[in-house]
């Protein structure tokens, strides 16, 4: 258990971060939690494999890669304890395996939509636009881009570091200058947390200025979002919780103890509506966000919806 709670909390203070990133360490951190769980009876292994997958899903509330992840790799039918082990264990690792292989070809289908000389905009940093970024570079086009800083915890700055190592010039800006560099800007890849069933997108707080200013300047604006990312419960109108993180990420609490008067609100999510929206980029093809519904339901299964 103290693995799977290490785990936990390396999400929970984003030590492991990013929607890909999360959702592959939770389902690590189940299977080997079941690797070695001793129990007397079945009923006490249900318990424990539940109890263990509502930590893991409880440590952030808004990408839905965690709890499909954990439910995905959690799978059993079965009626031991043995059986329903090594189903999980299979399980996990298939869930693992597949969301490998998924960014391998978003990066091949979304590398089809960059031409030789454009200029791309990211926000934050995902892996996912990443590889659709450094799979165009390695096809010999001539790529730039524009990374954001991503205020407050800055992980702009993870993205030009992964750029500069691949070779790919790179520009980063602050995030007010979004607007004024969007005129420079031929298409905008952003990564995803939710997708959900009405095609809107969830992701890094100021995505959703990155889609305002696109539009404007009538600038292409692509998500690449694996298919683990399409949020099921928004099929039966639930809404996705956006995260508030702690007021120390944008400010040093020794300053805020001598402003008694001010308040300090850190959402870490915002939502972009599918109309703002040209592509969304998945293993499974590109598609617009109209789409989304039948992504849930072809290639994530309905099932999903029970808890
Ligand atoms: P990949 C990140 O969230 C960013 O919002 C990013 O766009 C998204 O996850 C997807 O990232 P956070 O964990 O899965 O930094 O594409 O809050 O890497």
């Amino acid at each position: 258990m103290q693995q799977l709670l290490d785990t936990a909390e390396k999400i929970r203070t984003m030590e492991i971060r990013g929607a890909g990133r999360i959702a592959v360490a939770a389902a690590g951190a189940l299977r080997d939690y079941v690797k070695d769980l001793q129990v007397s009876s079945f009923e006490e292994f249900e318990t424990k494999v539940a109890e263990a997958s509502r930590i893991l899903v409880e440590t952030r509330p808004t990408a839905v890669s965690l709890p499909n992840a954990v439910k995905l790799a959690g799978r059993y039918d079965a009626s031991t304890i043995e059986e329903a082990r090594e189903q999980i264990i299979a399980s996990a690792n298939e869930f693992i395996e597949r969301a490998e292989k998924a960014l391998d070809t978003i990066a091949e289908i979304g590398a089809k939509r960059l031409k030789d000389g454009d200029v791309v905009m990211t926000h934050c940093n995902s892996h996912a636009a990443i590889a659709i970024i450094k799979a165009a570079h390695k096809q010999g086009k001539n790529i730039r881009v524009y990374a954001t800083e991503s205020r407050p915890r800055r992980q702009g700055f993870i993205t030009i570091r992964e750029l500069n190592d691949a070779g790919v010039p790179t520009t980063l800006i602050v995030d007010s200058a979004v607007r004024l560099t969007m005129k420079e800007v031929d298409v905008v890849i952003v990564g995803a947390d939710s997708i959900t069933a009405n095609g809107a997108l969830v992701n890094k707080i100021g995505t959703s200025q990155l889609a305002l200013a696109a539009k404007e300047a009538r600038v292409n604006f692509i998500s690449a979002a694996e298919t683990y990312k399409f949020h099921p419960k928004t099929v039966m109108g639930d809404m996705i919780e956006i995260e508030d993180r702690s007021p120390d990420e944008v400010i040093d609490p020794e300053i805020m103890e001598k402003l008694p008067n001010v308040k300090v609100s850190n959402p870490a999510f915002d939502v972009t509506p599918a109309e703002y929206i040209d592509l969304i980029v998945t293993d499974a093809g590109a598609f617009p966000p109209a789409m989304a519904f039948v992504v849930i339901r072809d290639y994530l299964g309905l099932d999903l919806l029970e808890n």
